[in-house]
């Protein structure tokens, strides 16, 4: 199903009124207090998250998977999804691939059609966690890490392939994320898997293009409960330093313990020019791939408060790869991403509203009273308008929920791919 633009302002007709109205008594008021408005708006126009892959049909968890009608089941599908998500939202630029589920057949084919959905290759990802149907070694007991120096050369080897698959589609970013690690104590040798890692990337960052760069994800446990070779942002940041200036650290939301300061984390690695890659999801426990600002909206505020900051103050950081890492169970994994990409644009709106000038000022008075105020000031102002108004300039939905069950996406897309197909992914 391709969404065109009559589609969208047929849609948006029955909102036009209330949104004006809204847009403008905020827009009034905001700008009184000092604010660029069209400013702000168009920065959010420009925000764009890729879509990965695996986040188009419904996750699942190991006690079992419920599908979700007219899930796309190849490449082609995945990208029109992607296209669907792009049109209602025009936040959704990108698609995030993962190797070897979304080998192109015909890269030609492909690429025309994510062109003319407007969408970019962003970072691929590959994949050492499983093992393939026809592979020589297998991944048990880890892959970059492996004690067995023909395992570690297979997963090699396939990172230099999935560097290879994206190159030809025009992505300029390979994210490594490793299961490595260990479910048991004495199981590994802790110096010897990660000396392991650290040569495996290093051979694999020889495999880069010039004009591209190497994400490493860290992540604290699962699917080994005992340890984990990339278990945290020092870890990565380590493996990074020691490949060289391409490399960089991945910070996925949901790759934490509980509590940890997470706008901390992306902070410092913003001042020291390593934060590569941003994943969003949120989560109550762990890496739970919920739908983006359901359960702690403030604390994604406060990250992109950081990454604001980032933005604006660190040249020595490169332009980040988003990407929404996220899983569905229960809900349309359409919807579920919608709503996800309005929680980090809403996010991103409260954060470029914060006076940077003020804060600043409060902060050298030590006026932590003043500071609080600031930043919750910026927190607690219903940005939604902002939102509506930068999806209208660039052709999008006012609200692309509504306008995704006004135009019952969903029952097109059975209608055209039927009730049981499966999607290929986690
Ligand atoms: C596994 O935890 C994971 O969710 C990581 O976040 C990766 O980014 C993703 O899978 C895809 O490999
Ligand atoms: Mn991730
Ligand atoms: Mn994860």
């Amino acid at each position: 199903m391709i969404i065109n633009n009559d589609h969208i302002q047929d849609s948006n007709r029955n909102k036009l009124e209330e949104h004006s109205e809204s847009f403008d008594f905020l827009a009034n008021k905001l700008s009184k207090k000092g604010h660029n408005i069209s400013n702000i708006v168009s920065k959010l126009s420009e925000f764009q998250v890729a879509i990965p892959s695996w986040a188009l049909g419904a996750g699942g968890t190991r006690f079992g998977r419920f599908s979700f009608y007219g899930e796309p089941s190849n490449l082609e599908q995945k990208i029109e999804d992607v296209g669907i998500l792009h049109s209602l939202t025009q936040t959704a630029g990108a698609v995030s691939l993962h190797i070897p589920w979304d080998i192109p057949s015909d890269y030609k084919a492909i690429k025309e059609k994510a062109d003319a959905l407007h969408i970019k290759f962003d970072a691929v990802n590959s994949n050492t966690f499983q093992d393939q149907t026809d592979a020589k070694e297998s991944y048990k007991y880890g892959s970059l890490s492996n004690i067995s120096s023909a395992v570690r050369e297979q997963a090699i080897q396939h990172n230099l392939d999935v560097i290879n698959i994206g190159n030809k589609l025009g992505s300029k970013c390979l994210t490594v994320w490793l299961a490595d690690g260990s479910c048991f104590p004495g199981q590994n040798n802790f110096q010897t898997a990660f000396q392991n890692t650290q040569d495996s990337l290093k051979d694999i960052y020889k495999g880069l293009p010039n004009d591209w760069s190497m994400l490493i994800e860290y992540k604290p446990y699962e699917p080994n409960f005992y340890s984990t070779v990339i278990q945290d942002w020092g870890a990565s940041l380590m493996l990074a330093n020691g490949c060289g200036d391409k490399a960089y650290t991945l910070v996925d939301l949901g790759h934490h313990l509980p509590n940890s300061n997470i706008e901390q984390i992306v902070a410092i690695l913003q001042l020291k020019g390593k934060l590569g890659g941003f994943h969003f999801n949120d989560s109550k426990y762990g890496d739970d791939d919920l739908t983006v600002g359901s359960i702690k909206p403030y604390a994604l505020f406060l990250i992109f408060n950081e990454l604001v900051y980032g933005m604006q103050n660190n040249p020595q950081n490169p332009d980040l790869a988003w990407m929404i890492d996220a899983s569905h169970n229960v809900k349309d994994p359409l919807e579920d991403l919608i709503q996800s990409l309005e929680a980090i644009q809403e996010a991103y709106a409260k954060a470029l509203l914060i006076d940077q000038e003020a804060l600043k000022a409060a902060q050298a008075n030590n006026d932590v009273v003043k500071c609080q105020e600031i930043l919750q000031g910026a927190y607690r102002t219903d940005v939604r308008p902002l939102l509506e108004k930068a999806r209208l300039n660039t052709g999008g939905a006012i609200s692309p929920i509504d306008s995704y069950r006004r135009l019952d996406v969903r029952g097109q897309l059975i209608k055209e791919r039927g009730k049981n197909t499966i999607a290929t992914g986690l």
